[in-house]
């Protein structure tokens, strides 16, 4: 898989290495100073942060939930001209899933390789119905924990993974964005270092299955009418074409004015 480099890719390379590997790494996305102001942002946040509850978040990780209610520092990767571009061709009408600040600390180990349409109750193979994005604020490493991702196997139907089957580690630099498609198998890797890794996944899903989080609760409608009126659509502020989350017959964006 080579690295596309954010100035040279287009949509359609992005989109035919998802339909091939399952994933894509483009690289230089954000600026050394980018990734620098929303690194501390969220070390800021994550002082506040408890430590994961099982196997799956990790004990030794903290998870960033609830993201946009947080920080401001990834509004603008949420609409991304090359996400966005990237989105529309593969779930066409679209709203964040889940956001979601991953710190993974030294001595975690690796987390159980999943695919993230596996919450949804859907016989493989199907239309996608997630789309994830993680964004790394440190350098990823095989070593300090940098994504598995277990290439092709968006196209496996009743195959289950297992230790033998072949996963590459994500590396890339800060600044990066991985695209990896929601019937893929991947997981967090381990952190066999002394430095934690932090990394932020937007996960996005069709708007017509419900998205994991619920942001019209969780991010303060004070919160959300600052927002660009396409993040605030990302939130759940939207239609389902011909009216799925409509309220009271009407789009739910007039419930912010
Ligand atoms: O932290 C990572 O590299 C991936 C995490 C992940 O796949 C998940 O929590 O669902």
């Amino acid at each position: 898989m080579v690295h596309f480099q954010a100035a040279s890719v287009s949509v359609d390379e992005v989109v035919a290495a998802l339909d091939a590997d399952g994933y894509a790494i483009v690289e230089g996305v954000l600026s050394p100073e980018e990734v620098q102001a929303k690194r501390d942002d969220l070390i800021g946040v994550l002082q506040s942060t408890p430590a994961g509850r099982n196997d799956f978040e990790g004990f030794k990780t903290q998870r960033i939930y609830n993201l946009y209610a947080k920080t401001r520092a990834f509004d603008g990767p949420a609409v991304h001209p090359l996400v966005l571009g990237v989105l529309d061709k593969v779930l066409v009408n679209y709203q964040l899933s889940a956001p979601v600040g991953i710190h993974i600390g030294p001595g975690e180990t690796a987390q159980i390789l999943h695919t993230d349409d596996g919450v949804y109750p859907l016989p493989r193979p199907h239309a996608e119905v997630v789309m994830n994005t993680m964004w790394p604020l440190d350098p990823f490493t095989e070593a300090n924990g940098a994504t598995r991702v277990a290439p092709g196997t968006h196209k496996w139907v009743d195959q289950r993974p297992d230790a033998d089957t072949p996963t590459i580690a994500g590396e890339m630099p800060a600044g990066s964005v991985m695209f990896f498609r929601g019937s893929v198998y991947h997981g967090g890797g381990a952190n066999t270092t002394d430095k934690p890794r932090l990394g932020v996944i937007l996960e996005y899903c069709a708007s017509w299955v419900r998205p994991q989080e619920n942001h019209v609760i969780g991010v303060p409608r004070e919160v959300v009418r600052t927002l660009e009126p396409r993040l605030q659509e990302l939130l759940g502020y939207n239609i389902h074409p011909p009216f799925l989350g409509n309220v009271d017959g009407r789009h739910p964006r007039k419930y912010l004015e």
